[in-house]
């Protein structure tokens, strides 16, 4: 199964992968993963969102226990992030296929589109639109950098746009969602290869426009430039010694320069910043000491800076019955997360855990993203048991 994945996207440079909503890698992703189900006898299913749904048992039965991730990717990402909660959640099901477990529940794999929300700019859209809290009206208004329009992109790979929106029906119908993630960061790396989720940090997308002045690169004396890249990089400065103060995270990962010309000044300088905290007091404090920063500084530099939040998560804390049990039933240590995940959309409408599996360095969202087959192996046995324990008594 893994391997049918792995070719899927991947860059022969880098070994990264780039499955973008909608593009043609996501259309392989989708194709394997209808595959996978079909080939299961499992009841396939396309949501009104294009979410994909893999069925055992009476999706209208109610009291569904549903498992799986998502299969897009940042752009140059790891093989793990997402796929192994896809991957696994089939191999769970083949393992208590293999016990001769007896399902009492309905069972569901799903595979959410574009959680990373590399192309249009908003993460877990599959998830938000699913739960409500991104409206059609906002995802209609999204744009990729070439300007193509969410439902436009939707609808050039087959799916019908005018569909998206909240699906309270189906939400009803799930007693518990539990999304198995490889882990980003290391808090398992040094102890058990499986852990349950803590909580997930509020965590939002903002958009920092810097207006200046073109001008000639050649010509333009230094005090006569309004230049927005200087007020740019000193907000990119400010912004990590702001974060390293706070205890939290700061990233301006993505860029875009107009007119983007060597010889040019550029006459706008667009910065995403990506910035998370443990808590929500934390995290607006320090995104508004970013934003003063960003003002004082474009005052000294003659630009007008303008600033757009362009997605926000809450904090997300899973603790509860389902996690306690999770966390009972595999003796299984329970830590925090920087991520975002399509678990932590959904834990605001339904009984929602998360289980990560270790990764040696911790690093993620990138090519050198690793988790060890032992562990990765330890996590279908612990979904397995999981499933078993929601599903099969
Ligand atoms: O950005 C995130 O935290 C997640 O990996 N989508
Ligand atoms: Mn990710
Ligand atoms: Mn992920
Ligand atoms: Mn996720």
């Amino acid at each position: 199964m893994w391997a049918e994945l792995l070719p899927v996207g991947r860059s022969a440079a880098s070994g990264g992968y780039r499955r973008f909503a909608w593009n043609s890698a996501d259309a392989e992703c989708r194709a394997w993963f209808e595959q996978q189900a079909r080939g299961r006898g499992l009841a396939y299913e396309l949501d009104r969102n294009g979410n994909q749904w893999a069925w055992l048992g009476d999706p209208t039965a109610g009291g569904a226990v549903v498992t799986g991730s998502h299969l897009d990717s940042v752009p140059d990402g790891g093989a793990f992030d997402g796929p192994l909660g896809v991957v696994s959640s089939f191999a769970a099901l083949d393992e208590l296929r293999s016990r001769g477990a007896e399902f009492t529940r309905p069972l569901a794999i799903v595979n959410f589109g574009d959680e990373e929300g590399a192309r249009f700019g908003v993460a877990c859209i599959g998830s938000r639109l699913t739960a409500g809290v991104l409206s059609p009206e906002q995802a209609y208004g999204l744009r990729d950098a070439d300007g193509v329009r969410l439902p436009d992109a939707m609808e050039k790979a087959g799916y019908d746009p005018t569909a998206i929106g909240a699906d309270e029906d189906r939400l009803a119908r799930i007693g518990a969602f539990v999304e198995l993630h490889v882990e980003q960061g290391r808090c398992l790396a040094e102890g058990q290869p499986v852990g349950v989720a803590g909580a997930i940090w509020p965590h939002g997308r903002w958009r920092f426009d810097f207006h200046g002045e073109a001008n000639h690169a050649g010509t333009t004396r230094i005090e006569d430039r309004r230049d927005p890249m200087l007020t740019y990089a000193n907000t990119v400065l400010a912004a990590r010694k702001k974060a390293k103060q706070a205890g939290a995270r700061a990233t301006f990962g993505k860029v875009a320069v107009e007119p983007n010309g060597t010889n040019a000044i550029a006459s706008l300088v667009r910065g995403w910043l990506d910035s998370r905290a443990a808590d929500e007091r934390t995290l607006t404090a320090l995104v508004e000491a970013i934003e003063r920063a960003a003002a004082e500084r474009g005052e000294r530099d003659g630009v007008r800076v303008e600033l757009t939040r362009e997605s926000y998560t809450p904090v997300v804390d899973f603790d509860g019955p389902l996690r306690d049990r999770l966390a009972k039933l595999l003796d299984a240590p329970v830590l925090p997360t920087g991520a975002g995940h399509d678990a932590g959309i959904l834990a605001s409408a339904i009984p929602t855990a998360m289980l990560f599996v270790r990764n040696p360095t911790g690093v993620s969202h990138s090519p050198a993203e690793h988790a060890e087959q032992a562990d990765c192996l330890a996590g279908v046995a612990a979904l397995a048991d999981v499933l078993e324990d929601l599903a099969c008594h």
